[in-house]
Formats: structure tokens, sequence, C-alpha cells
């Protein structure tokens, strides 16, 4: 892709991108022409894009906010382009993450306000609506007919237009093809350890699936002083990682002969571990995290996302005997304030993100290999630079 930003500012951008006609199709290349930012808008450059598990759930037409055809994507690094009427905290050339969950940091926001969440619902109704604040969708397919946004990112575009209150600024001297794994998974896998539950040195972890999320969950248990962690997955390849990166026990739940629950609370541990952490999306594995979590004080942490129409269920008494269950979205950071310093942290050498990036592919056109590899149960993050 030619770097034409002195040319683009003010006009509208074609470019190529991944478009997602329908569920459970292929991507297709396409060129989409890419409108100018409006008031409170940001313009941006992708350079580099990571999948999530979320973009193949949606592509897979398992969230009920799912909408076709779109513009998939939300793990990325960005080059600020242009931007719009009244933006003040981002310029030309800046370097960005995205991110889903946006920080209006307004003083009328009470959940910007409180110390409590990061969960700013500013522009979360349009957001799940896929369309920009103002209603509308900046992308437009060659018939000029309209393509919807997605969590507010759409980053599987070579341009995509963001809020300006979704974009985190971060230091330029990182890597924008390893920046983009704060965008979301390795950022909630943290998140969920140190600020959801505020894992204390010498506790005791159960981990739940054992993908990026997961190991992230790890690292994090690791760097907070978890004493014991235990790593549960089916697939026995995922162990390894999960090992290096600090787990002191494994689990293959598929080749147990009693619930995996009363392996962890009875067999490995007498009560069970201080926290755990659903990073499936399967319903049934969050109730297994819960019951495998302390009598008395456990907390048991949802990450993974389930699909629409599915609920989770327990007996009243794991929580009357003192479980807790908690969820967490974005890992509880808020985000243009929190992404930065976990980005300078990486470059700082506290943070190790490297063993994250399994599989690289150039050009955007390259995605839906990314998303075959992704499926091949060996990925943890598929990195494809624009
Ligand atoms: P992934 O697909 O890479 O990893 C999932 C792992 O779970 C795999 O290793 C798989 O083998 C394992 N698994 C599947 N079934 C299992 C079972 N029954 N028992 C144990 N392990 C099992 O996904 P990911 O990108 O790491 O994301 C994990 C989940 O977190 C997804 O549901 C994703 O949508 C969700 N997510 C949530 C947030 C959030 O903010 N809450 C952010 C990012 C991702
Ligand atoms: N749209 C779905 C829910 C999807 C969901 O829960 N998303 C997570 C982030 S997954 C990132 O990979 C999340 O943080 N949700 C909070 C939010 O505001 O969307 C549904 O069930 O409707
Ligand atoms: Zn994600």
């Amino acid at each position: 892709m030619s770097d034409n930003s002195t040319t683009t500012v003010g006009k509208p951008i074609s470019c190529k991108a991944m478009v997602a006609r329908a569920a459970k199709q292929p991507l297709t290349q396409e060129n989409i022409t890419v409108g100018t930012p409006k008031a409170g808008e940001v313009r941006v450059k992708v350079i580099a894009n990571a999948l999530c598990h979320t973009d193949i759930y949606t592509l897979d037409g398992y969230d009920p906010e799912g909408l076709f055809p779109c513009i998939l994507g939300h793990e990325a690094g960005c080059v600020v382009e242009s931007v719009g009427e009244g933006v003040t905290s981002v310029a030309p050339g800046d370097h960005v993450i995205p991110c889903y969950t946006p920080q209006c940091c307004e003083w009328s926001c009470i959940f910007c306000q409180s110390p409590k969440t990061n969960l700013c619902p500013k522009i979360r109704s349009t957001q799940g609506k896929g369309v920009m604040p103002d209603g509308t969708s900046r992308f437009t397919d060659k018939d000029g007919k309209p393509i919807y946004h997605f969590m507010g990112c759409s980053t599987m575009s070579e341009y995509t237009v963001l809020a300006e209150i979704s974009c985190a600024k971060i230091n330029k001297k990182m890597a924008l093809d390893r920046a983009c794994l704060f965008g979301c998974g390795v950022s909630t896998g943290l998140g969920a350890v140190w600020n959801t539950c505020k894992v204390e040195v010498n506790s005791s972890v159960a981990v739940f699936g054992l993908g990026a999320v997961g190991l992230a969950v790890i690292q994090g248990a690791k760097m907070a002083g978890a004493s014991r962690i235990i790593a549960v997955d089916v697939n026995p390849k995922k162990f390894v990682a999960a090992v290096a990166l600090g787990a002191t026990d494994t689990v293959d739940s598929s080749k147990l002969d009693k619930p995996v629950q009363q392996h962890i609370a009875g067999t490995l541990t007498e009560w069970g571990v201080d926290y755990s952490f659903d990073c499936t999306g399967n319903t049934e594995v969050m109730r297994a995290a819960l019951e495998c979590s302390h009598r008395g004080w456990g907390t048991s942490c949802v990450i993974g996302v389930a699909a629409s129409g599915h609920e989770i269920s327990t007996r009243p008494f794991q929580l009357v005997t003192g479980r807790v269950w908690k969820g967490s979205a974005f890992g509880g950071f808020k985000s243009r304030r929190d992404v930065p310093n976990l980005v300078q942290k990486s470059l700082d050498g506290d943070l190790p993100i490297e063993h994250f990036v399994t599989h690289e592919f150039d050009g955007v056109e390259k995605t839906n290999d990314a998303i075959e590899a992704l499926h091949g149960g060996e990925c943890l993050r598929a990195v494809v630079k624009y």
C-alpha cells in the first residue's frame, strides 16, 4: 500500500478491506471507500491487525449483535491519517490502538469518573448497531452501499474511522505489529487478574482455556505472585506455553473420569482455588470454573464470550457458601489511560509479549489465511501486517 497520507486529508479514501458478507462465509476482498472523519472522529491507517476469537465467533454468527455485511477486526496498531472537527487528543502521525471499550473522560460520565469500572457507555449503543455515533457508516462498497462497523474498530481494512474516545495514543517506539496485541486479548487477560480480581501474592489460580487470553491470565497471575497456577485445556498442545509462562499444573479436562471441578477441588487442592478464570466462552466450563473455586472466598471470573442464547447456571448453594461470580470486559482497563502504560511496560522490558505471536501474514488480503491458522489449534495470535 502506498503512503498517500498527505493527499488524502479531507477526501474519501479508496482502499482494500476484507468484508464479512454473511455468517460462516469466508471474508471477501473488496475495494471500499472510507469516508472522511466527522466531528469527534479520527481516520487511521491500519498497520497491523491480530485476530481475536471474538472476530471468529461473530463471523460464525454467534454474536446476538452481529450484523452483515460488516468489517470485523478489533486488535490493531494504527497511524492517524486525519482528524475530524474538534479532535484534540490525537493528531495526524500519532500511533494509536483502537479500543472497543472507549473512555470519554467527561465529568458527567459516572462510569469514567468511577474507579470501579472501565465500561464507558458513551457510544455503546451505536457501536452495537454497527454505526458511528451519528448513526451512519463511514464505509461504502463499490455499489455505494453502506457496510457496518464492528466493535467501534473495524480494523480488517487498510483504513478505518474511529471515535476519538476510542483512540489510545501510544509511544511511537513500540512496533505496531506488536502493539496491536494490547487492543484486546493480552490486555484482557492481564487486567482480569490485576484489576477485576486483584489476585494477591501466594494465591492459587485455575485458568480454563489456554488461548492468548488464558495465557495472559497465567502471565498476569505469575507477575502478581500466585504460587499455584492450574492450567486447563482440552488441547494438550497448549500446555507447553502455559508452563513456560508459570503454570504449575496442567489438566486435560477431556481425559478426566470425573468433572474437572471435582478434580481441582478435591484432588489437586482440598477446598478449591482462590481465583478461577473462564477463557473459553463455554457455559459448562464457566460453571466448572465457579464450582472449583474455594469454599468461603473463591472468586471466579467470566472472560469468555458465550454464543447467543447460552446461559450460565449453578446451584445457588455455591454462592451461599461464599463463592463469588464476576465478569471482566477488556480486563477492567480504562482504555485511553491504561493502554499506553501497558505499551510502555512492554517497551521497558517488564511485560514480554512476543510469545503470543505464533503466525504472521503480509497484506490485509491474507486475513482468511490467518483465520484458517486460528482454527488450526496451535495459533495464539496471527498478526496480519497490511
Ligand atoms: P482461543 O480460541 O484462542 O482460545 C480458547 C482456548 O479454550 C483454546 O485453547 C481451546 O482449546 C480451549 N477450550 C475450548 N473448549 C474448552 C473446554 N471445554 N475446556 C477447556 N478449554 C477449552 O480464544 P481467545 O482469543 O484466547 O479468547 C478466549 C475467550 O475470551 C473467547 O470466548 C473470546 O471471545 C473471549 N474474549 C473476551 C474478552 C473480554 O473482554 N471479556 C476479550 C477477548 C476475548
Ligand atoms: N455482543 C455480544 C457480547 C460480546 C462481548 O461480550 N464482548 C466483550 C468483548 S470480546 C472482545 O474480544 C465485551 O467486552 N463486552 C462488553 C461490551 O460492552 O460489549 C452480546 O452478547 O451481545
Ligand atoms: Zn477480542
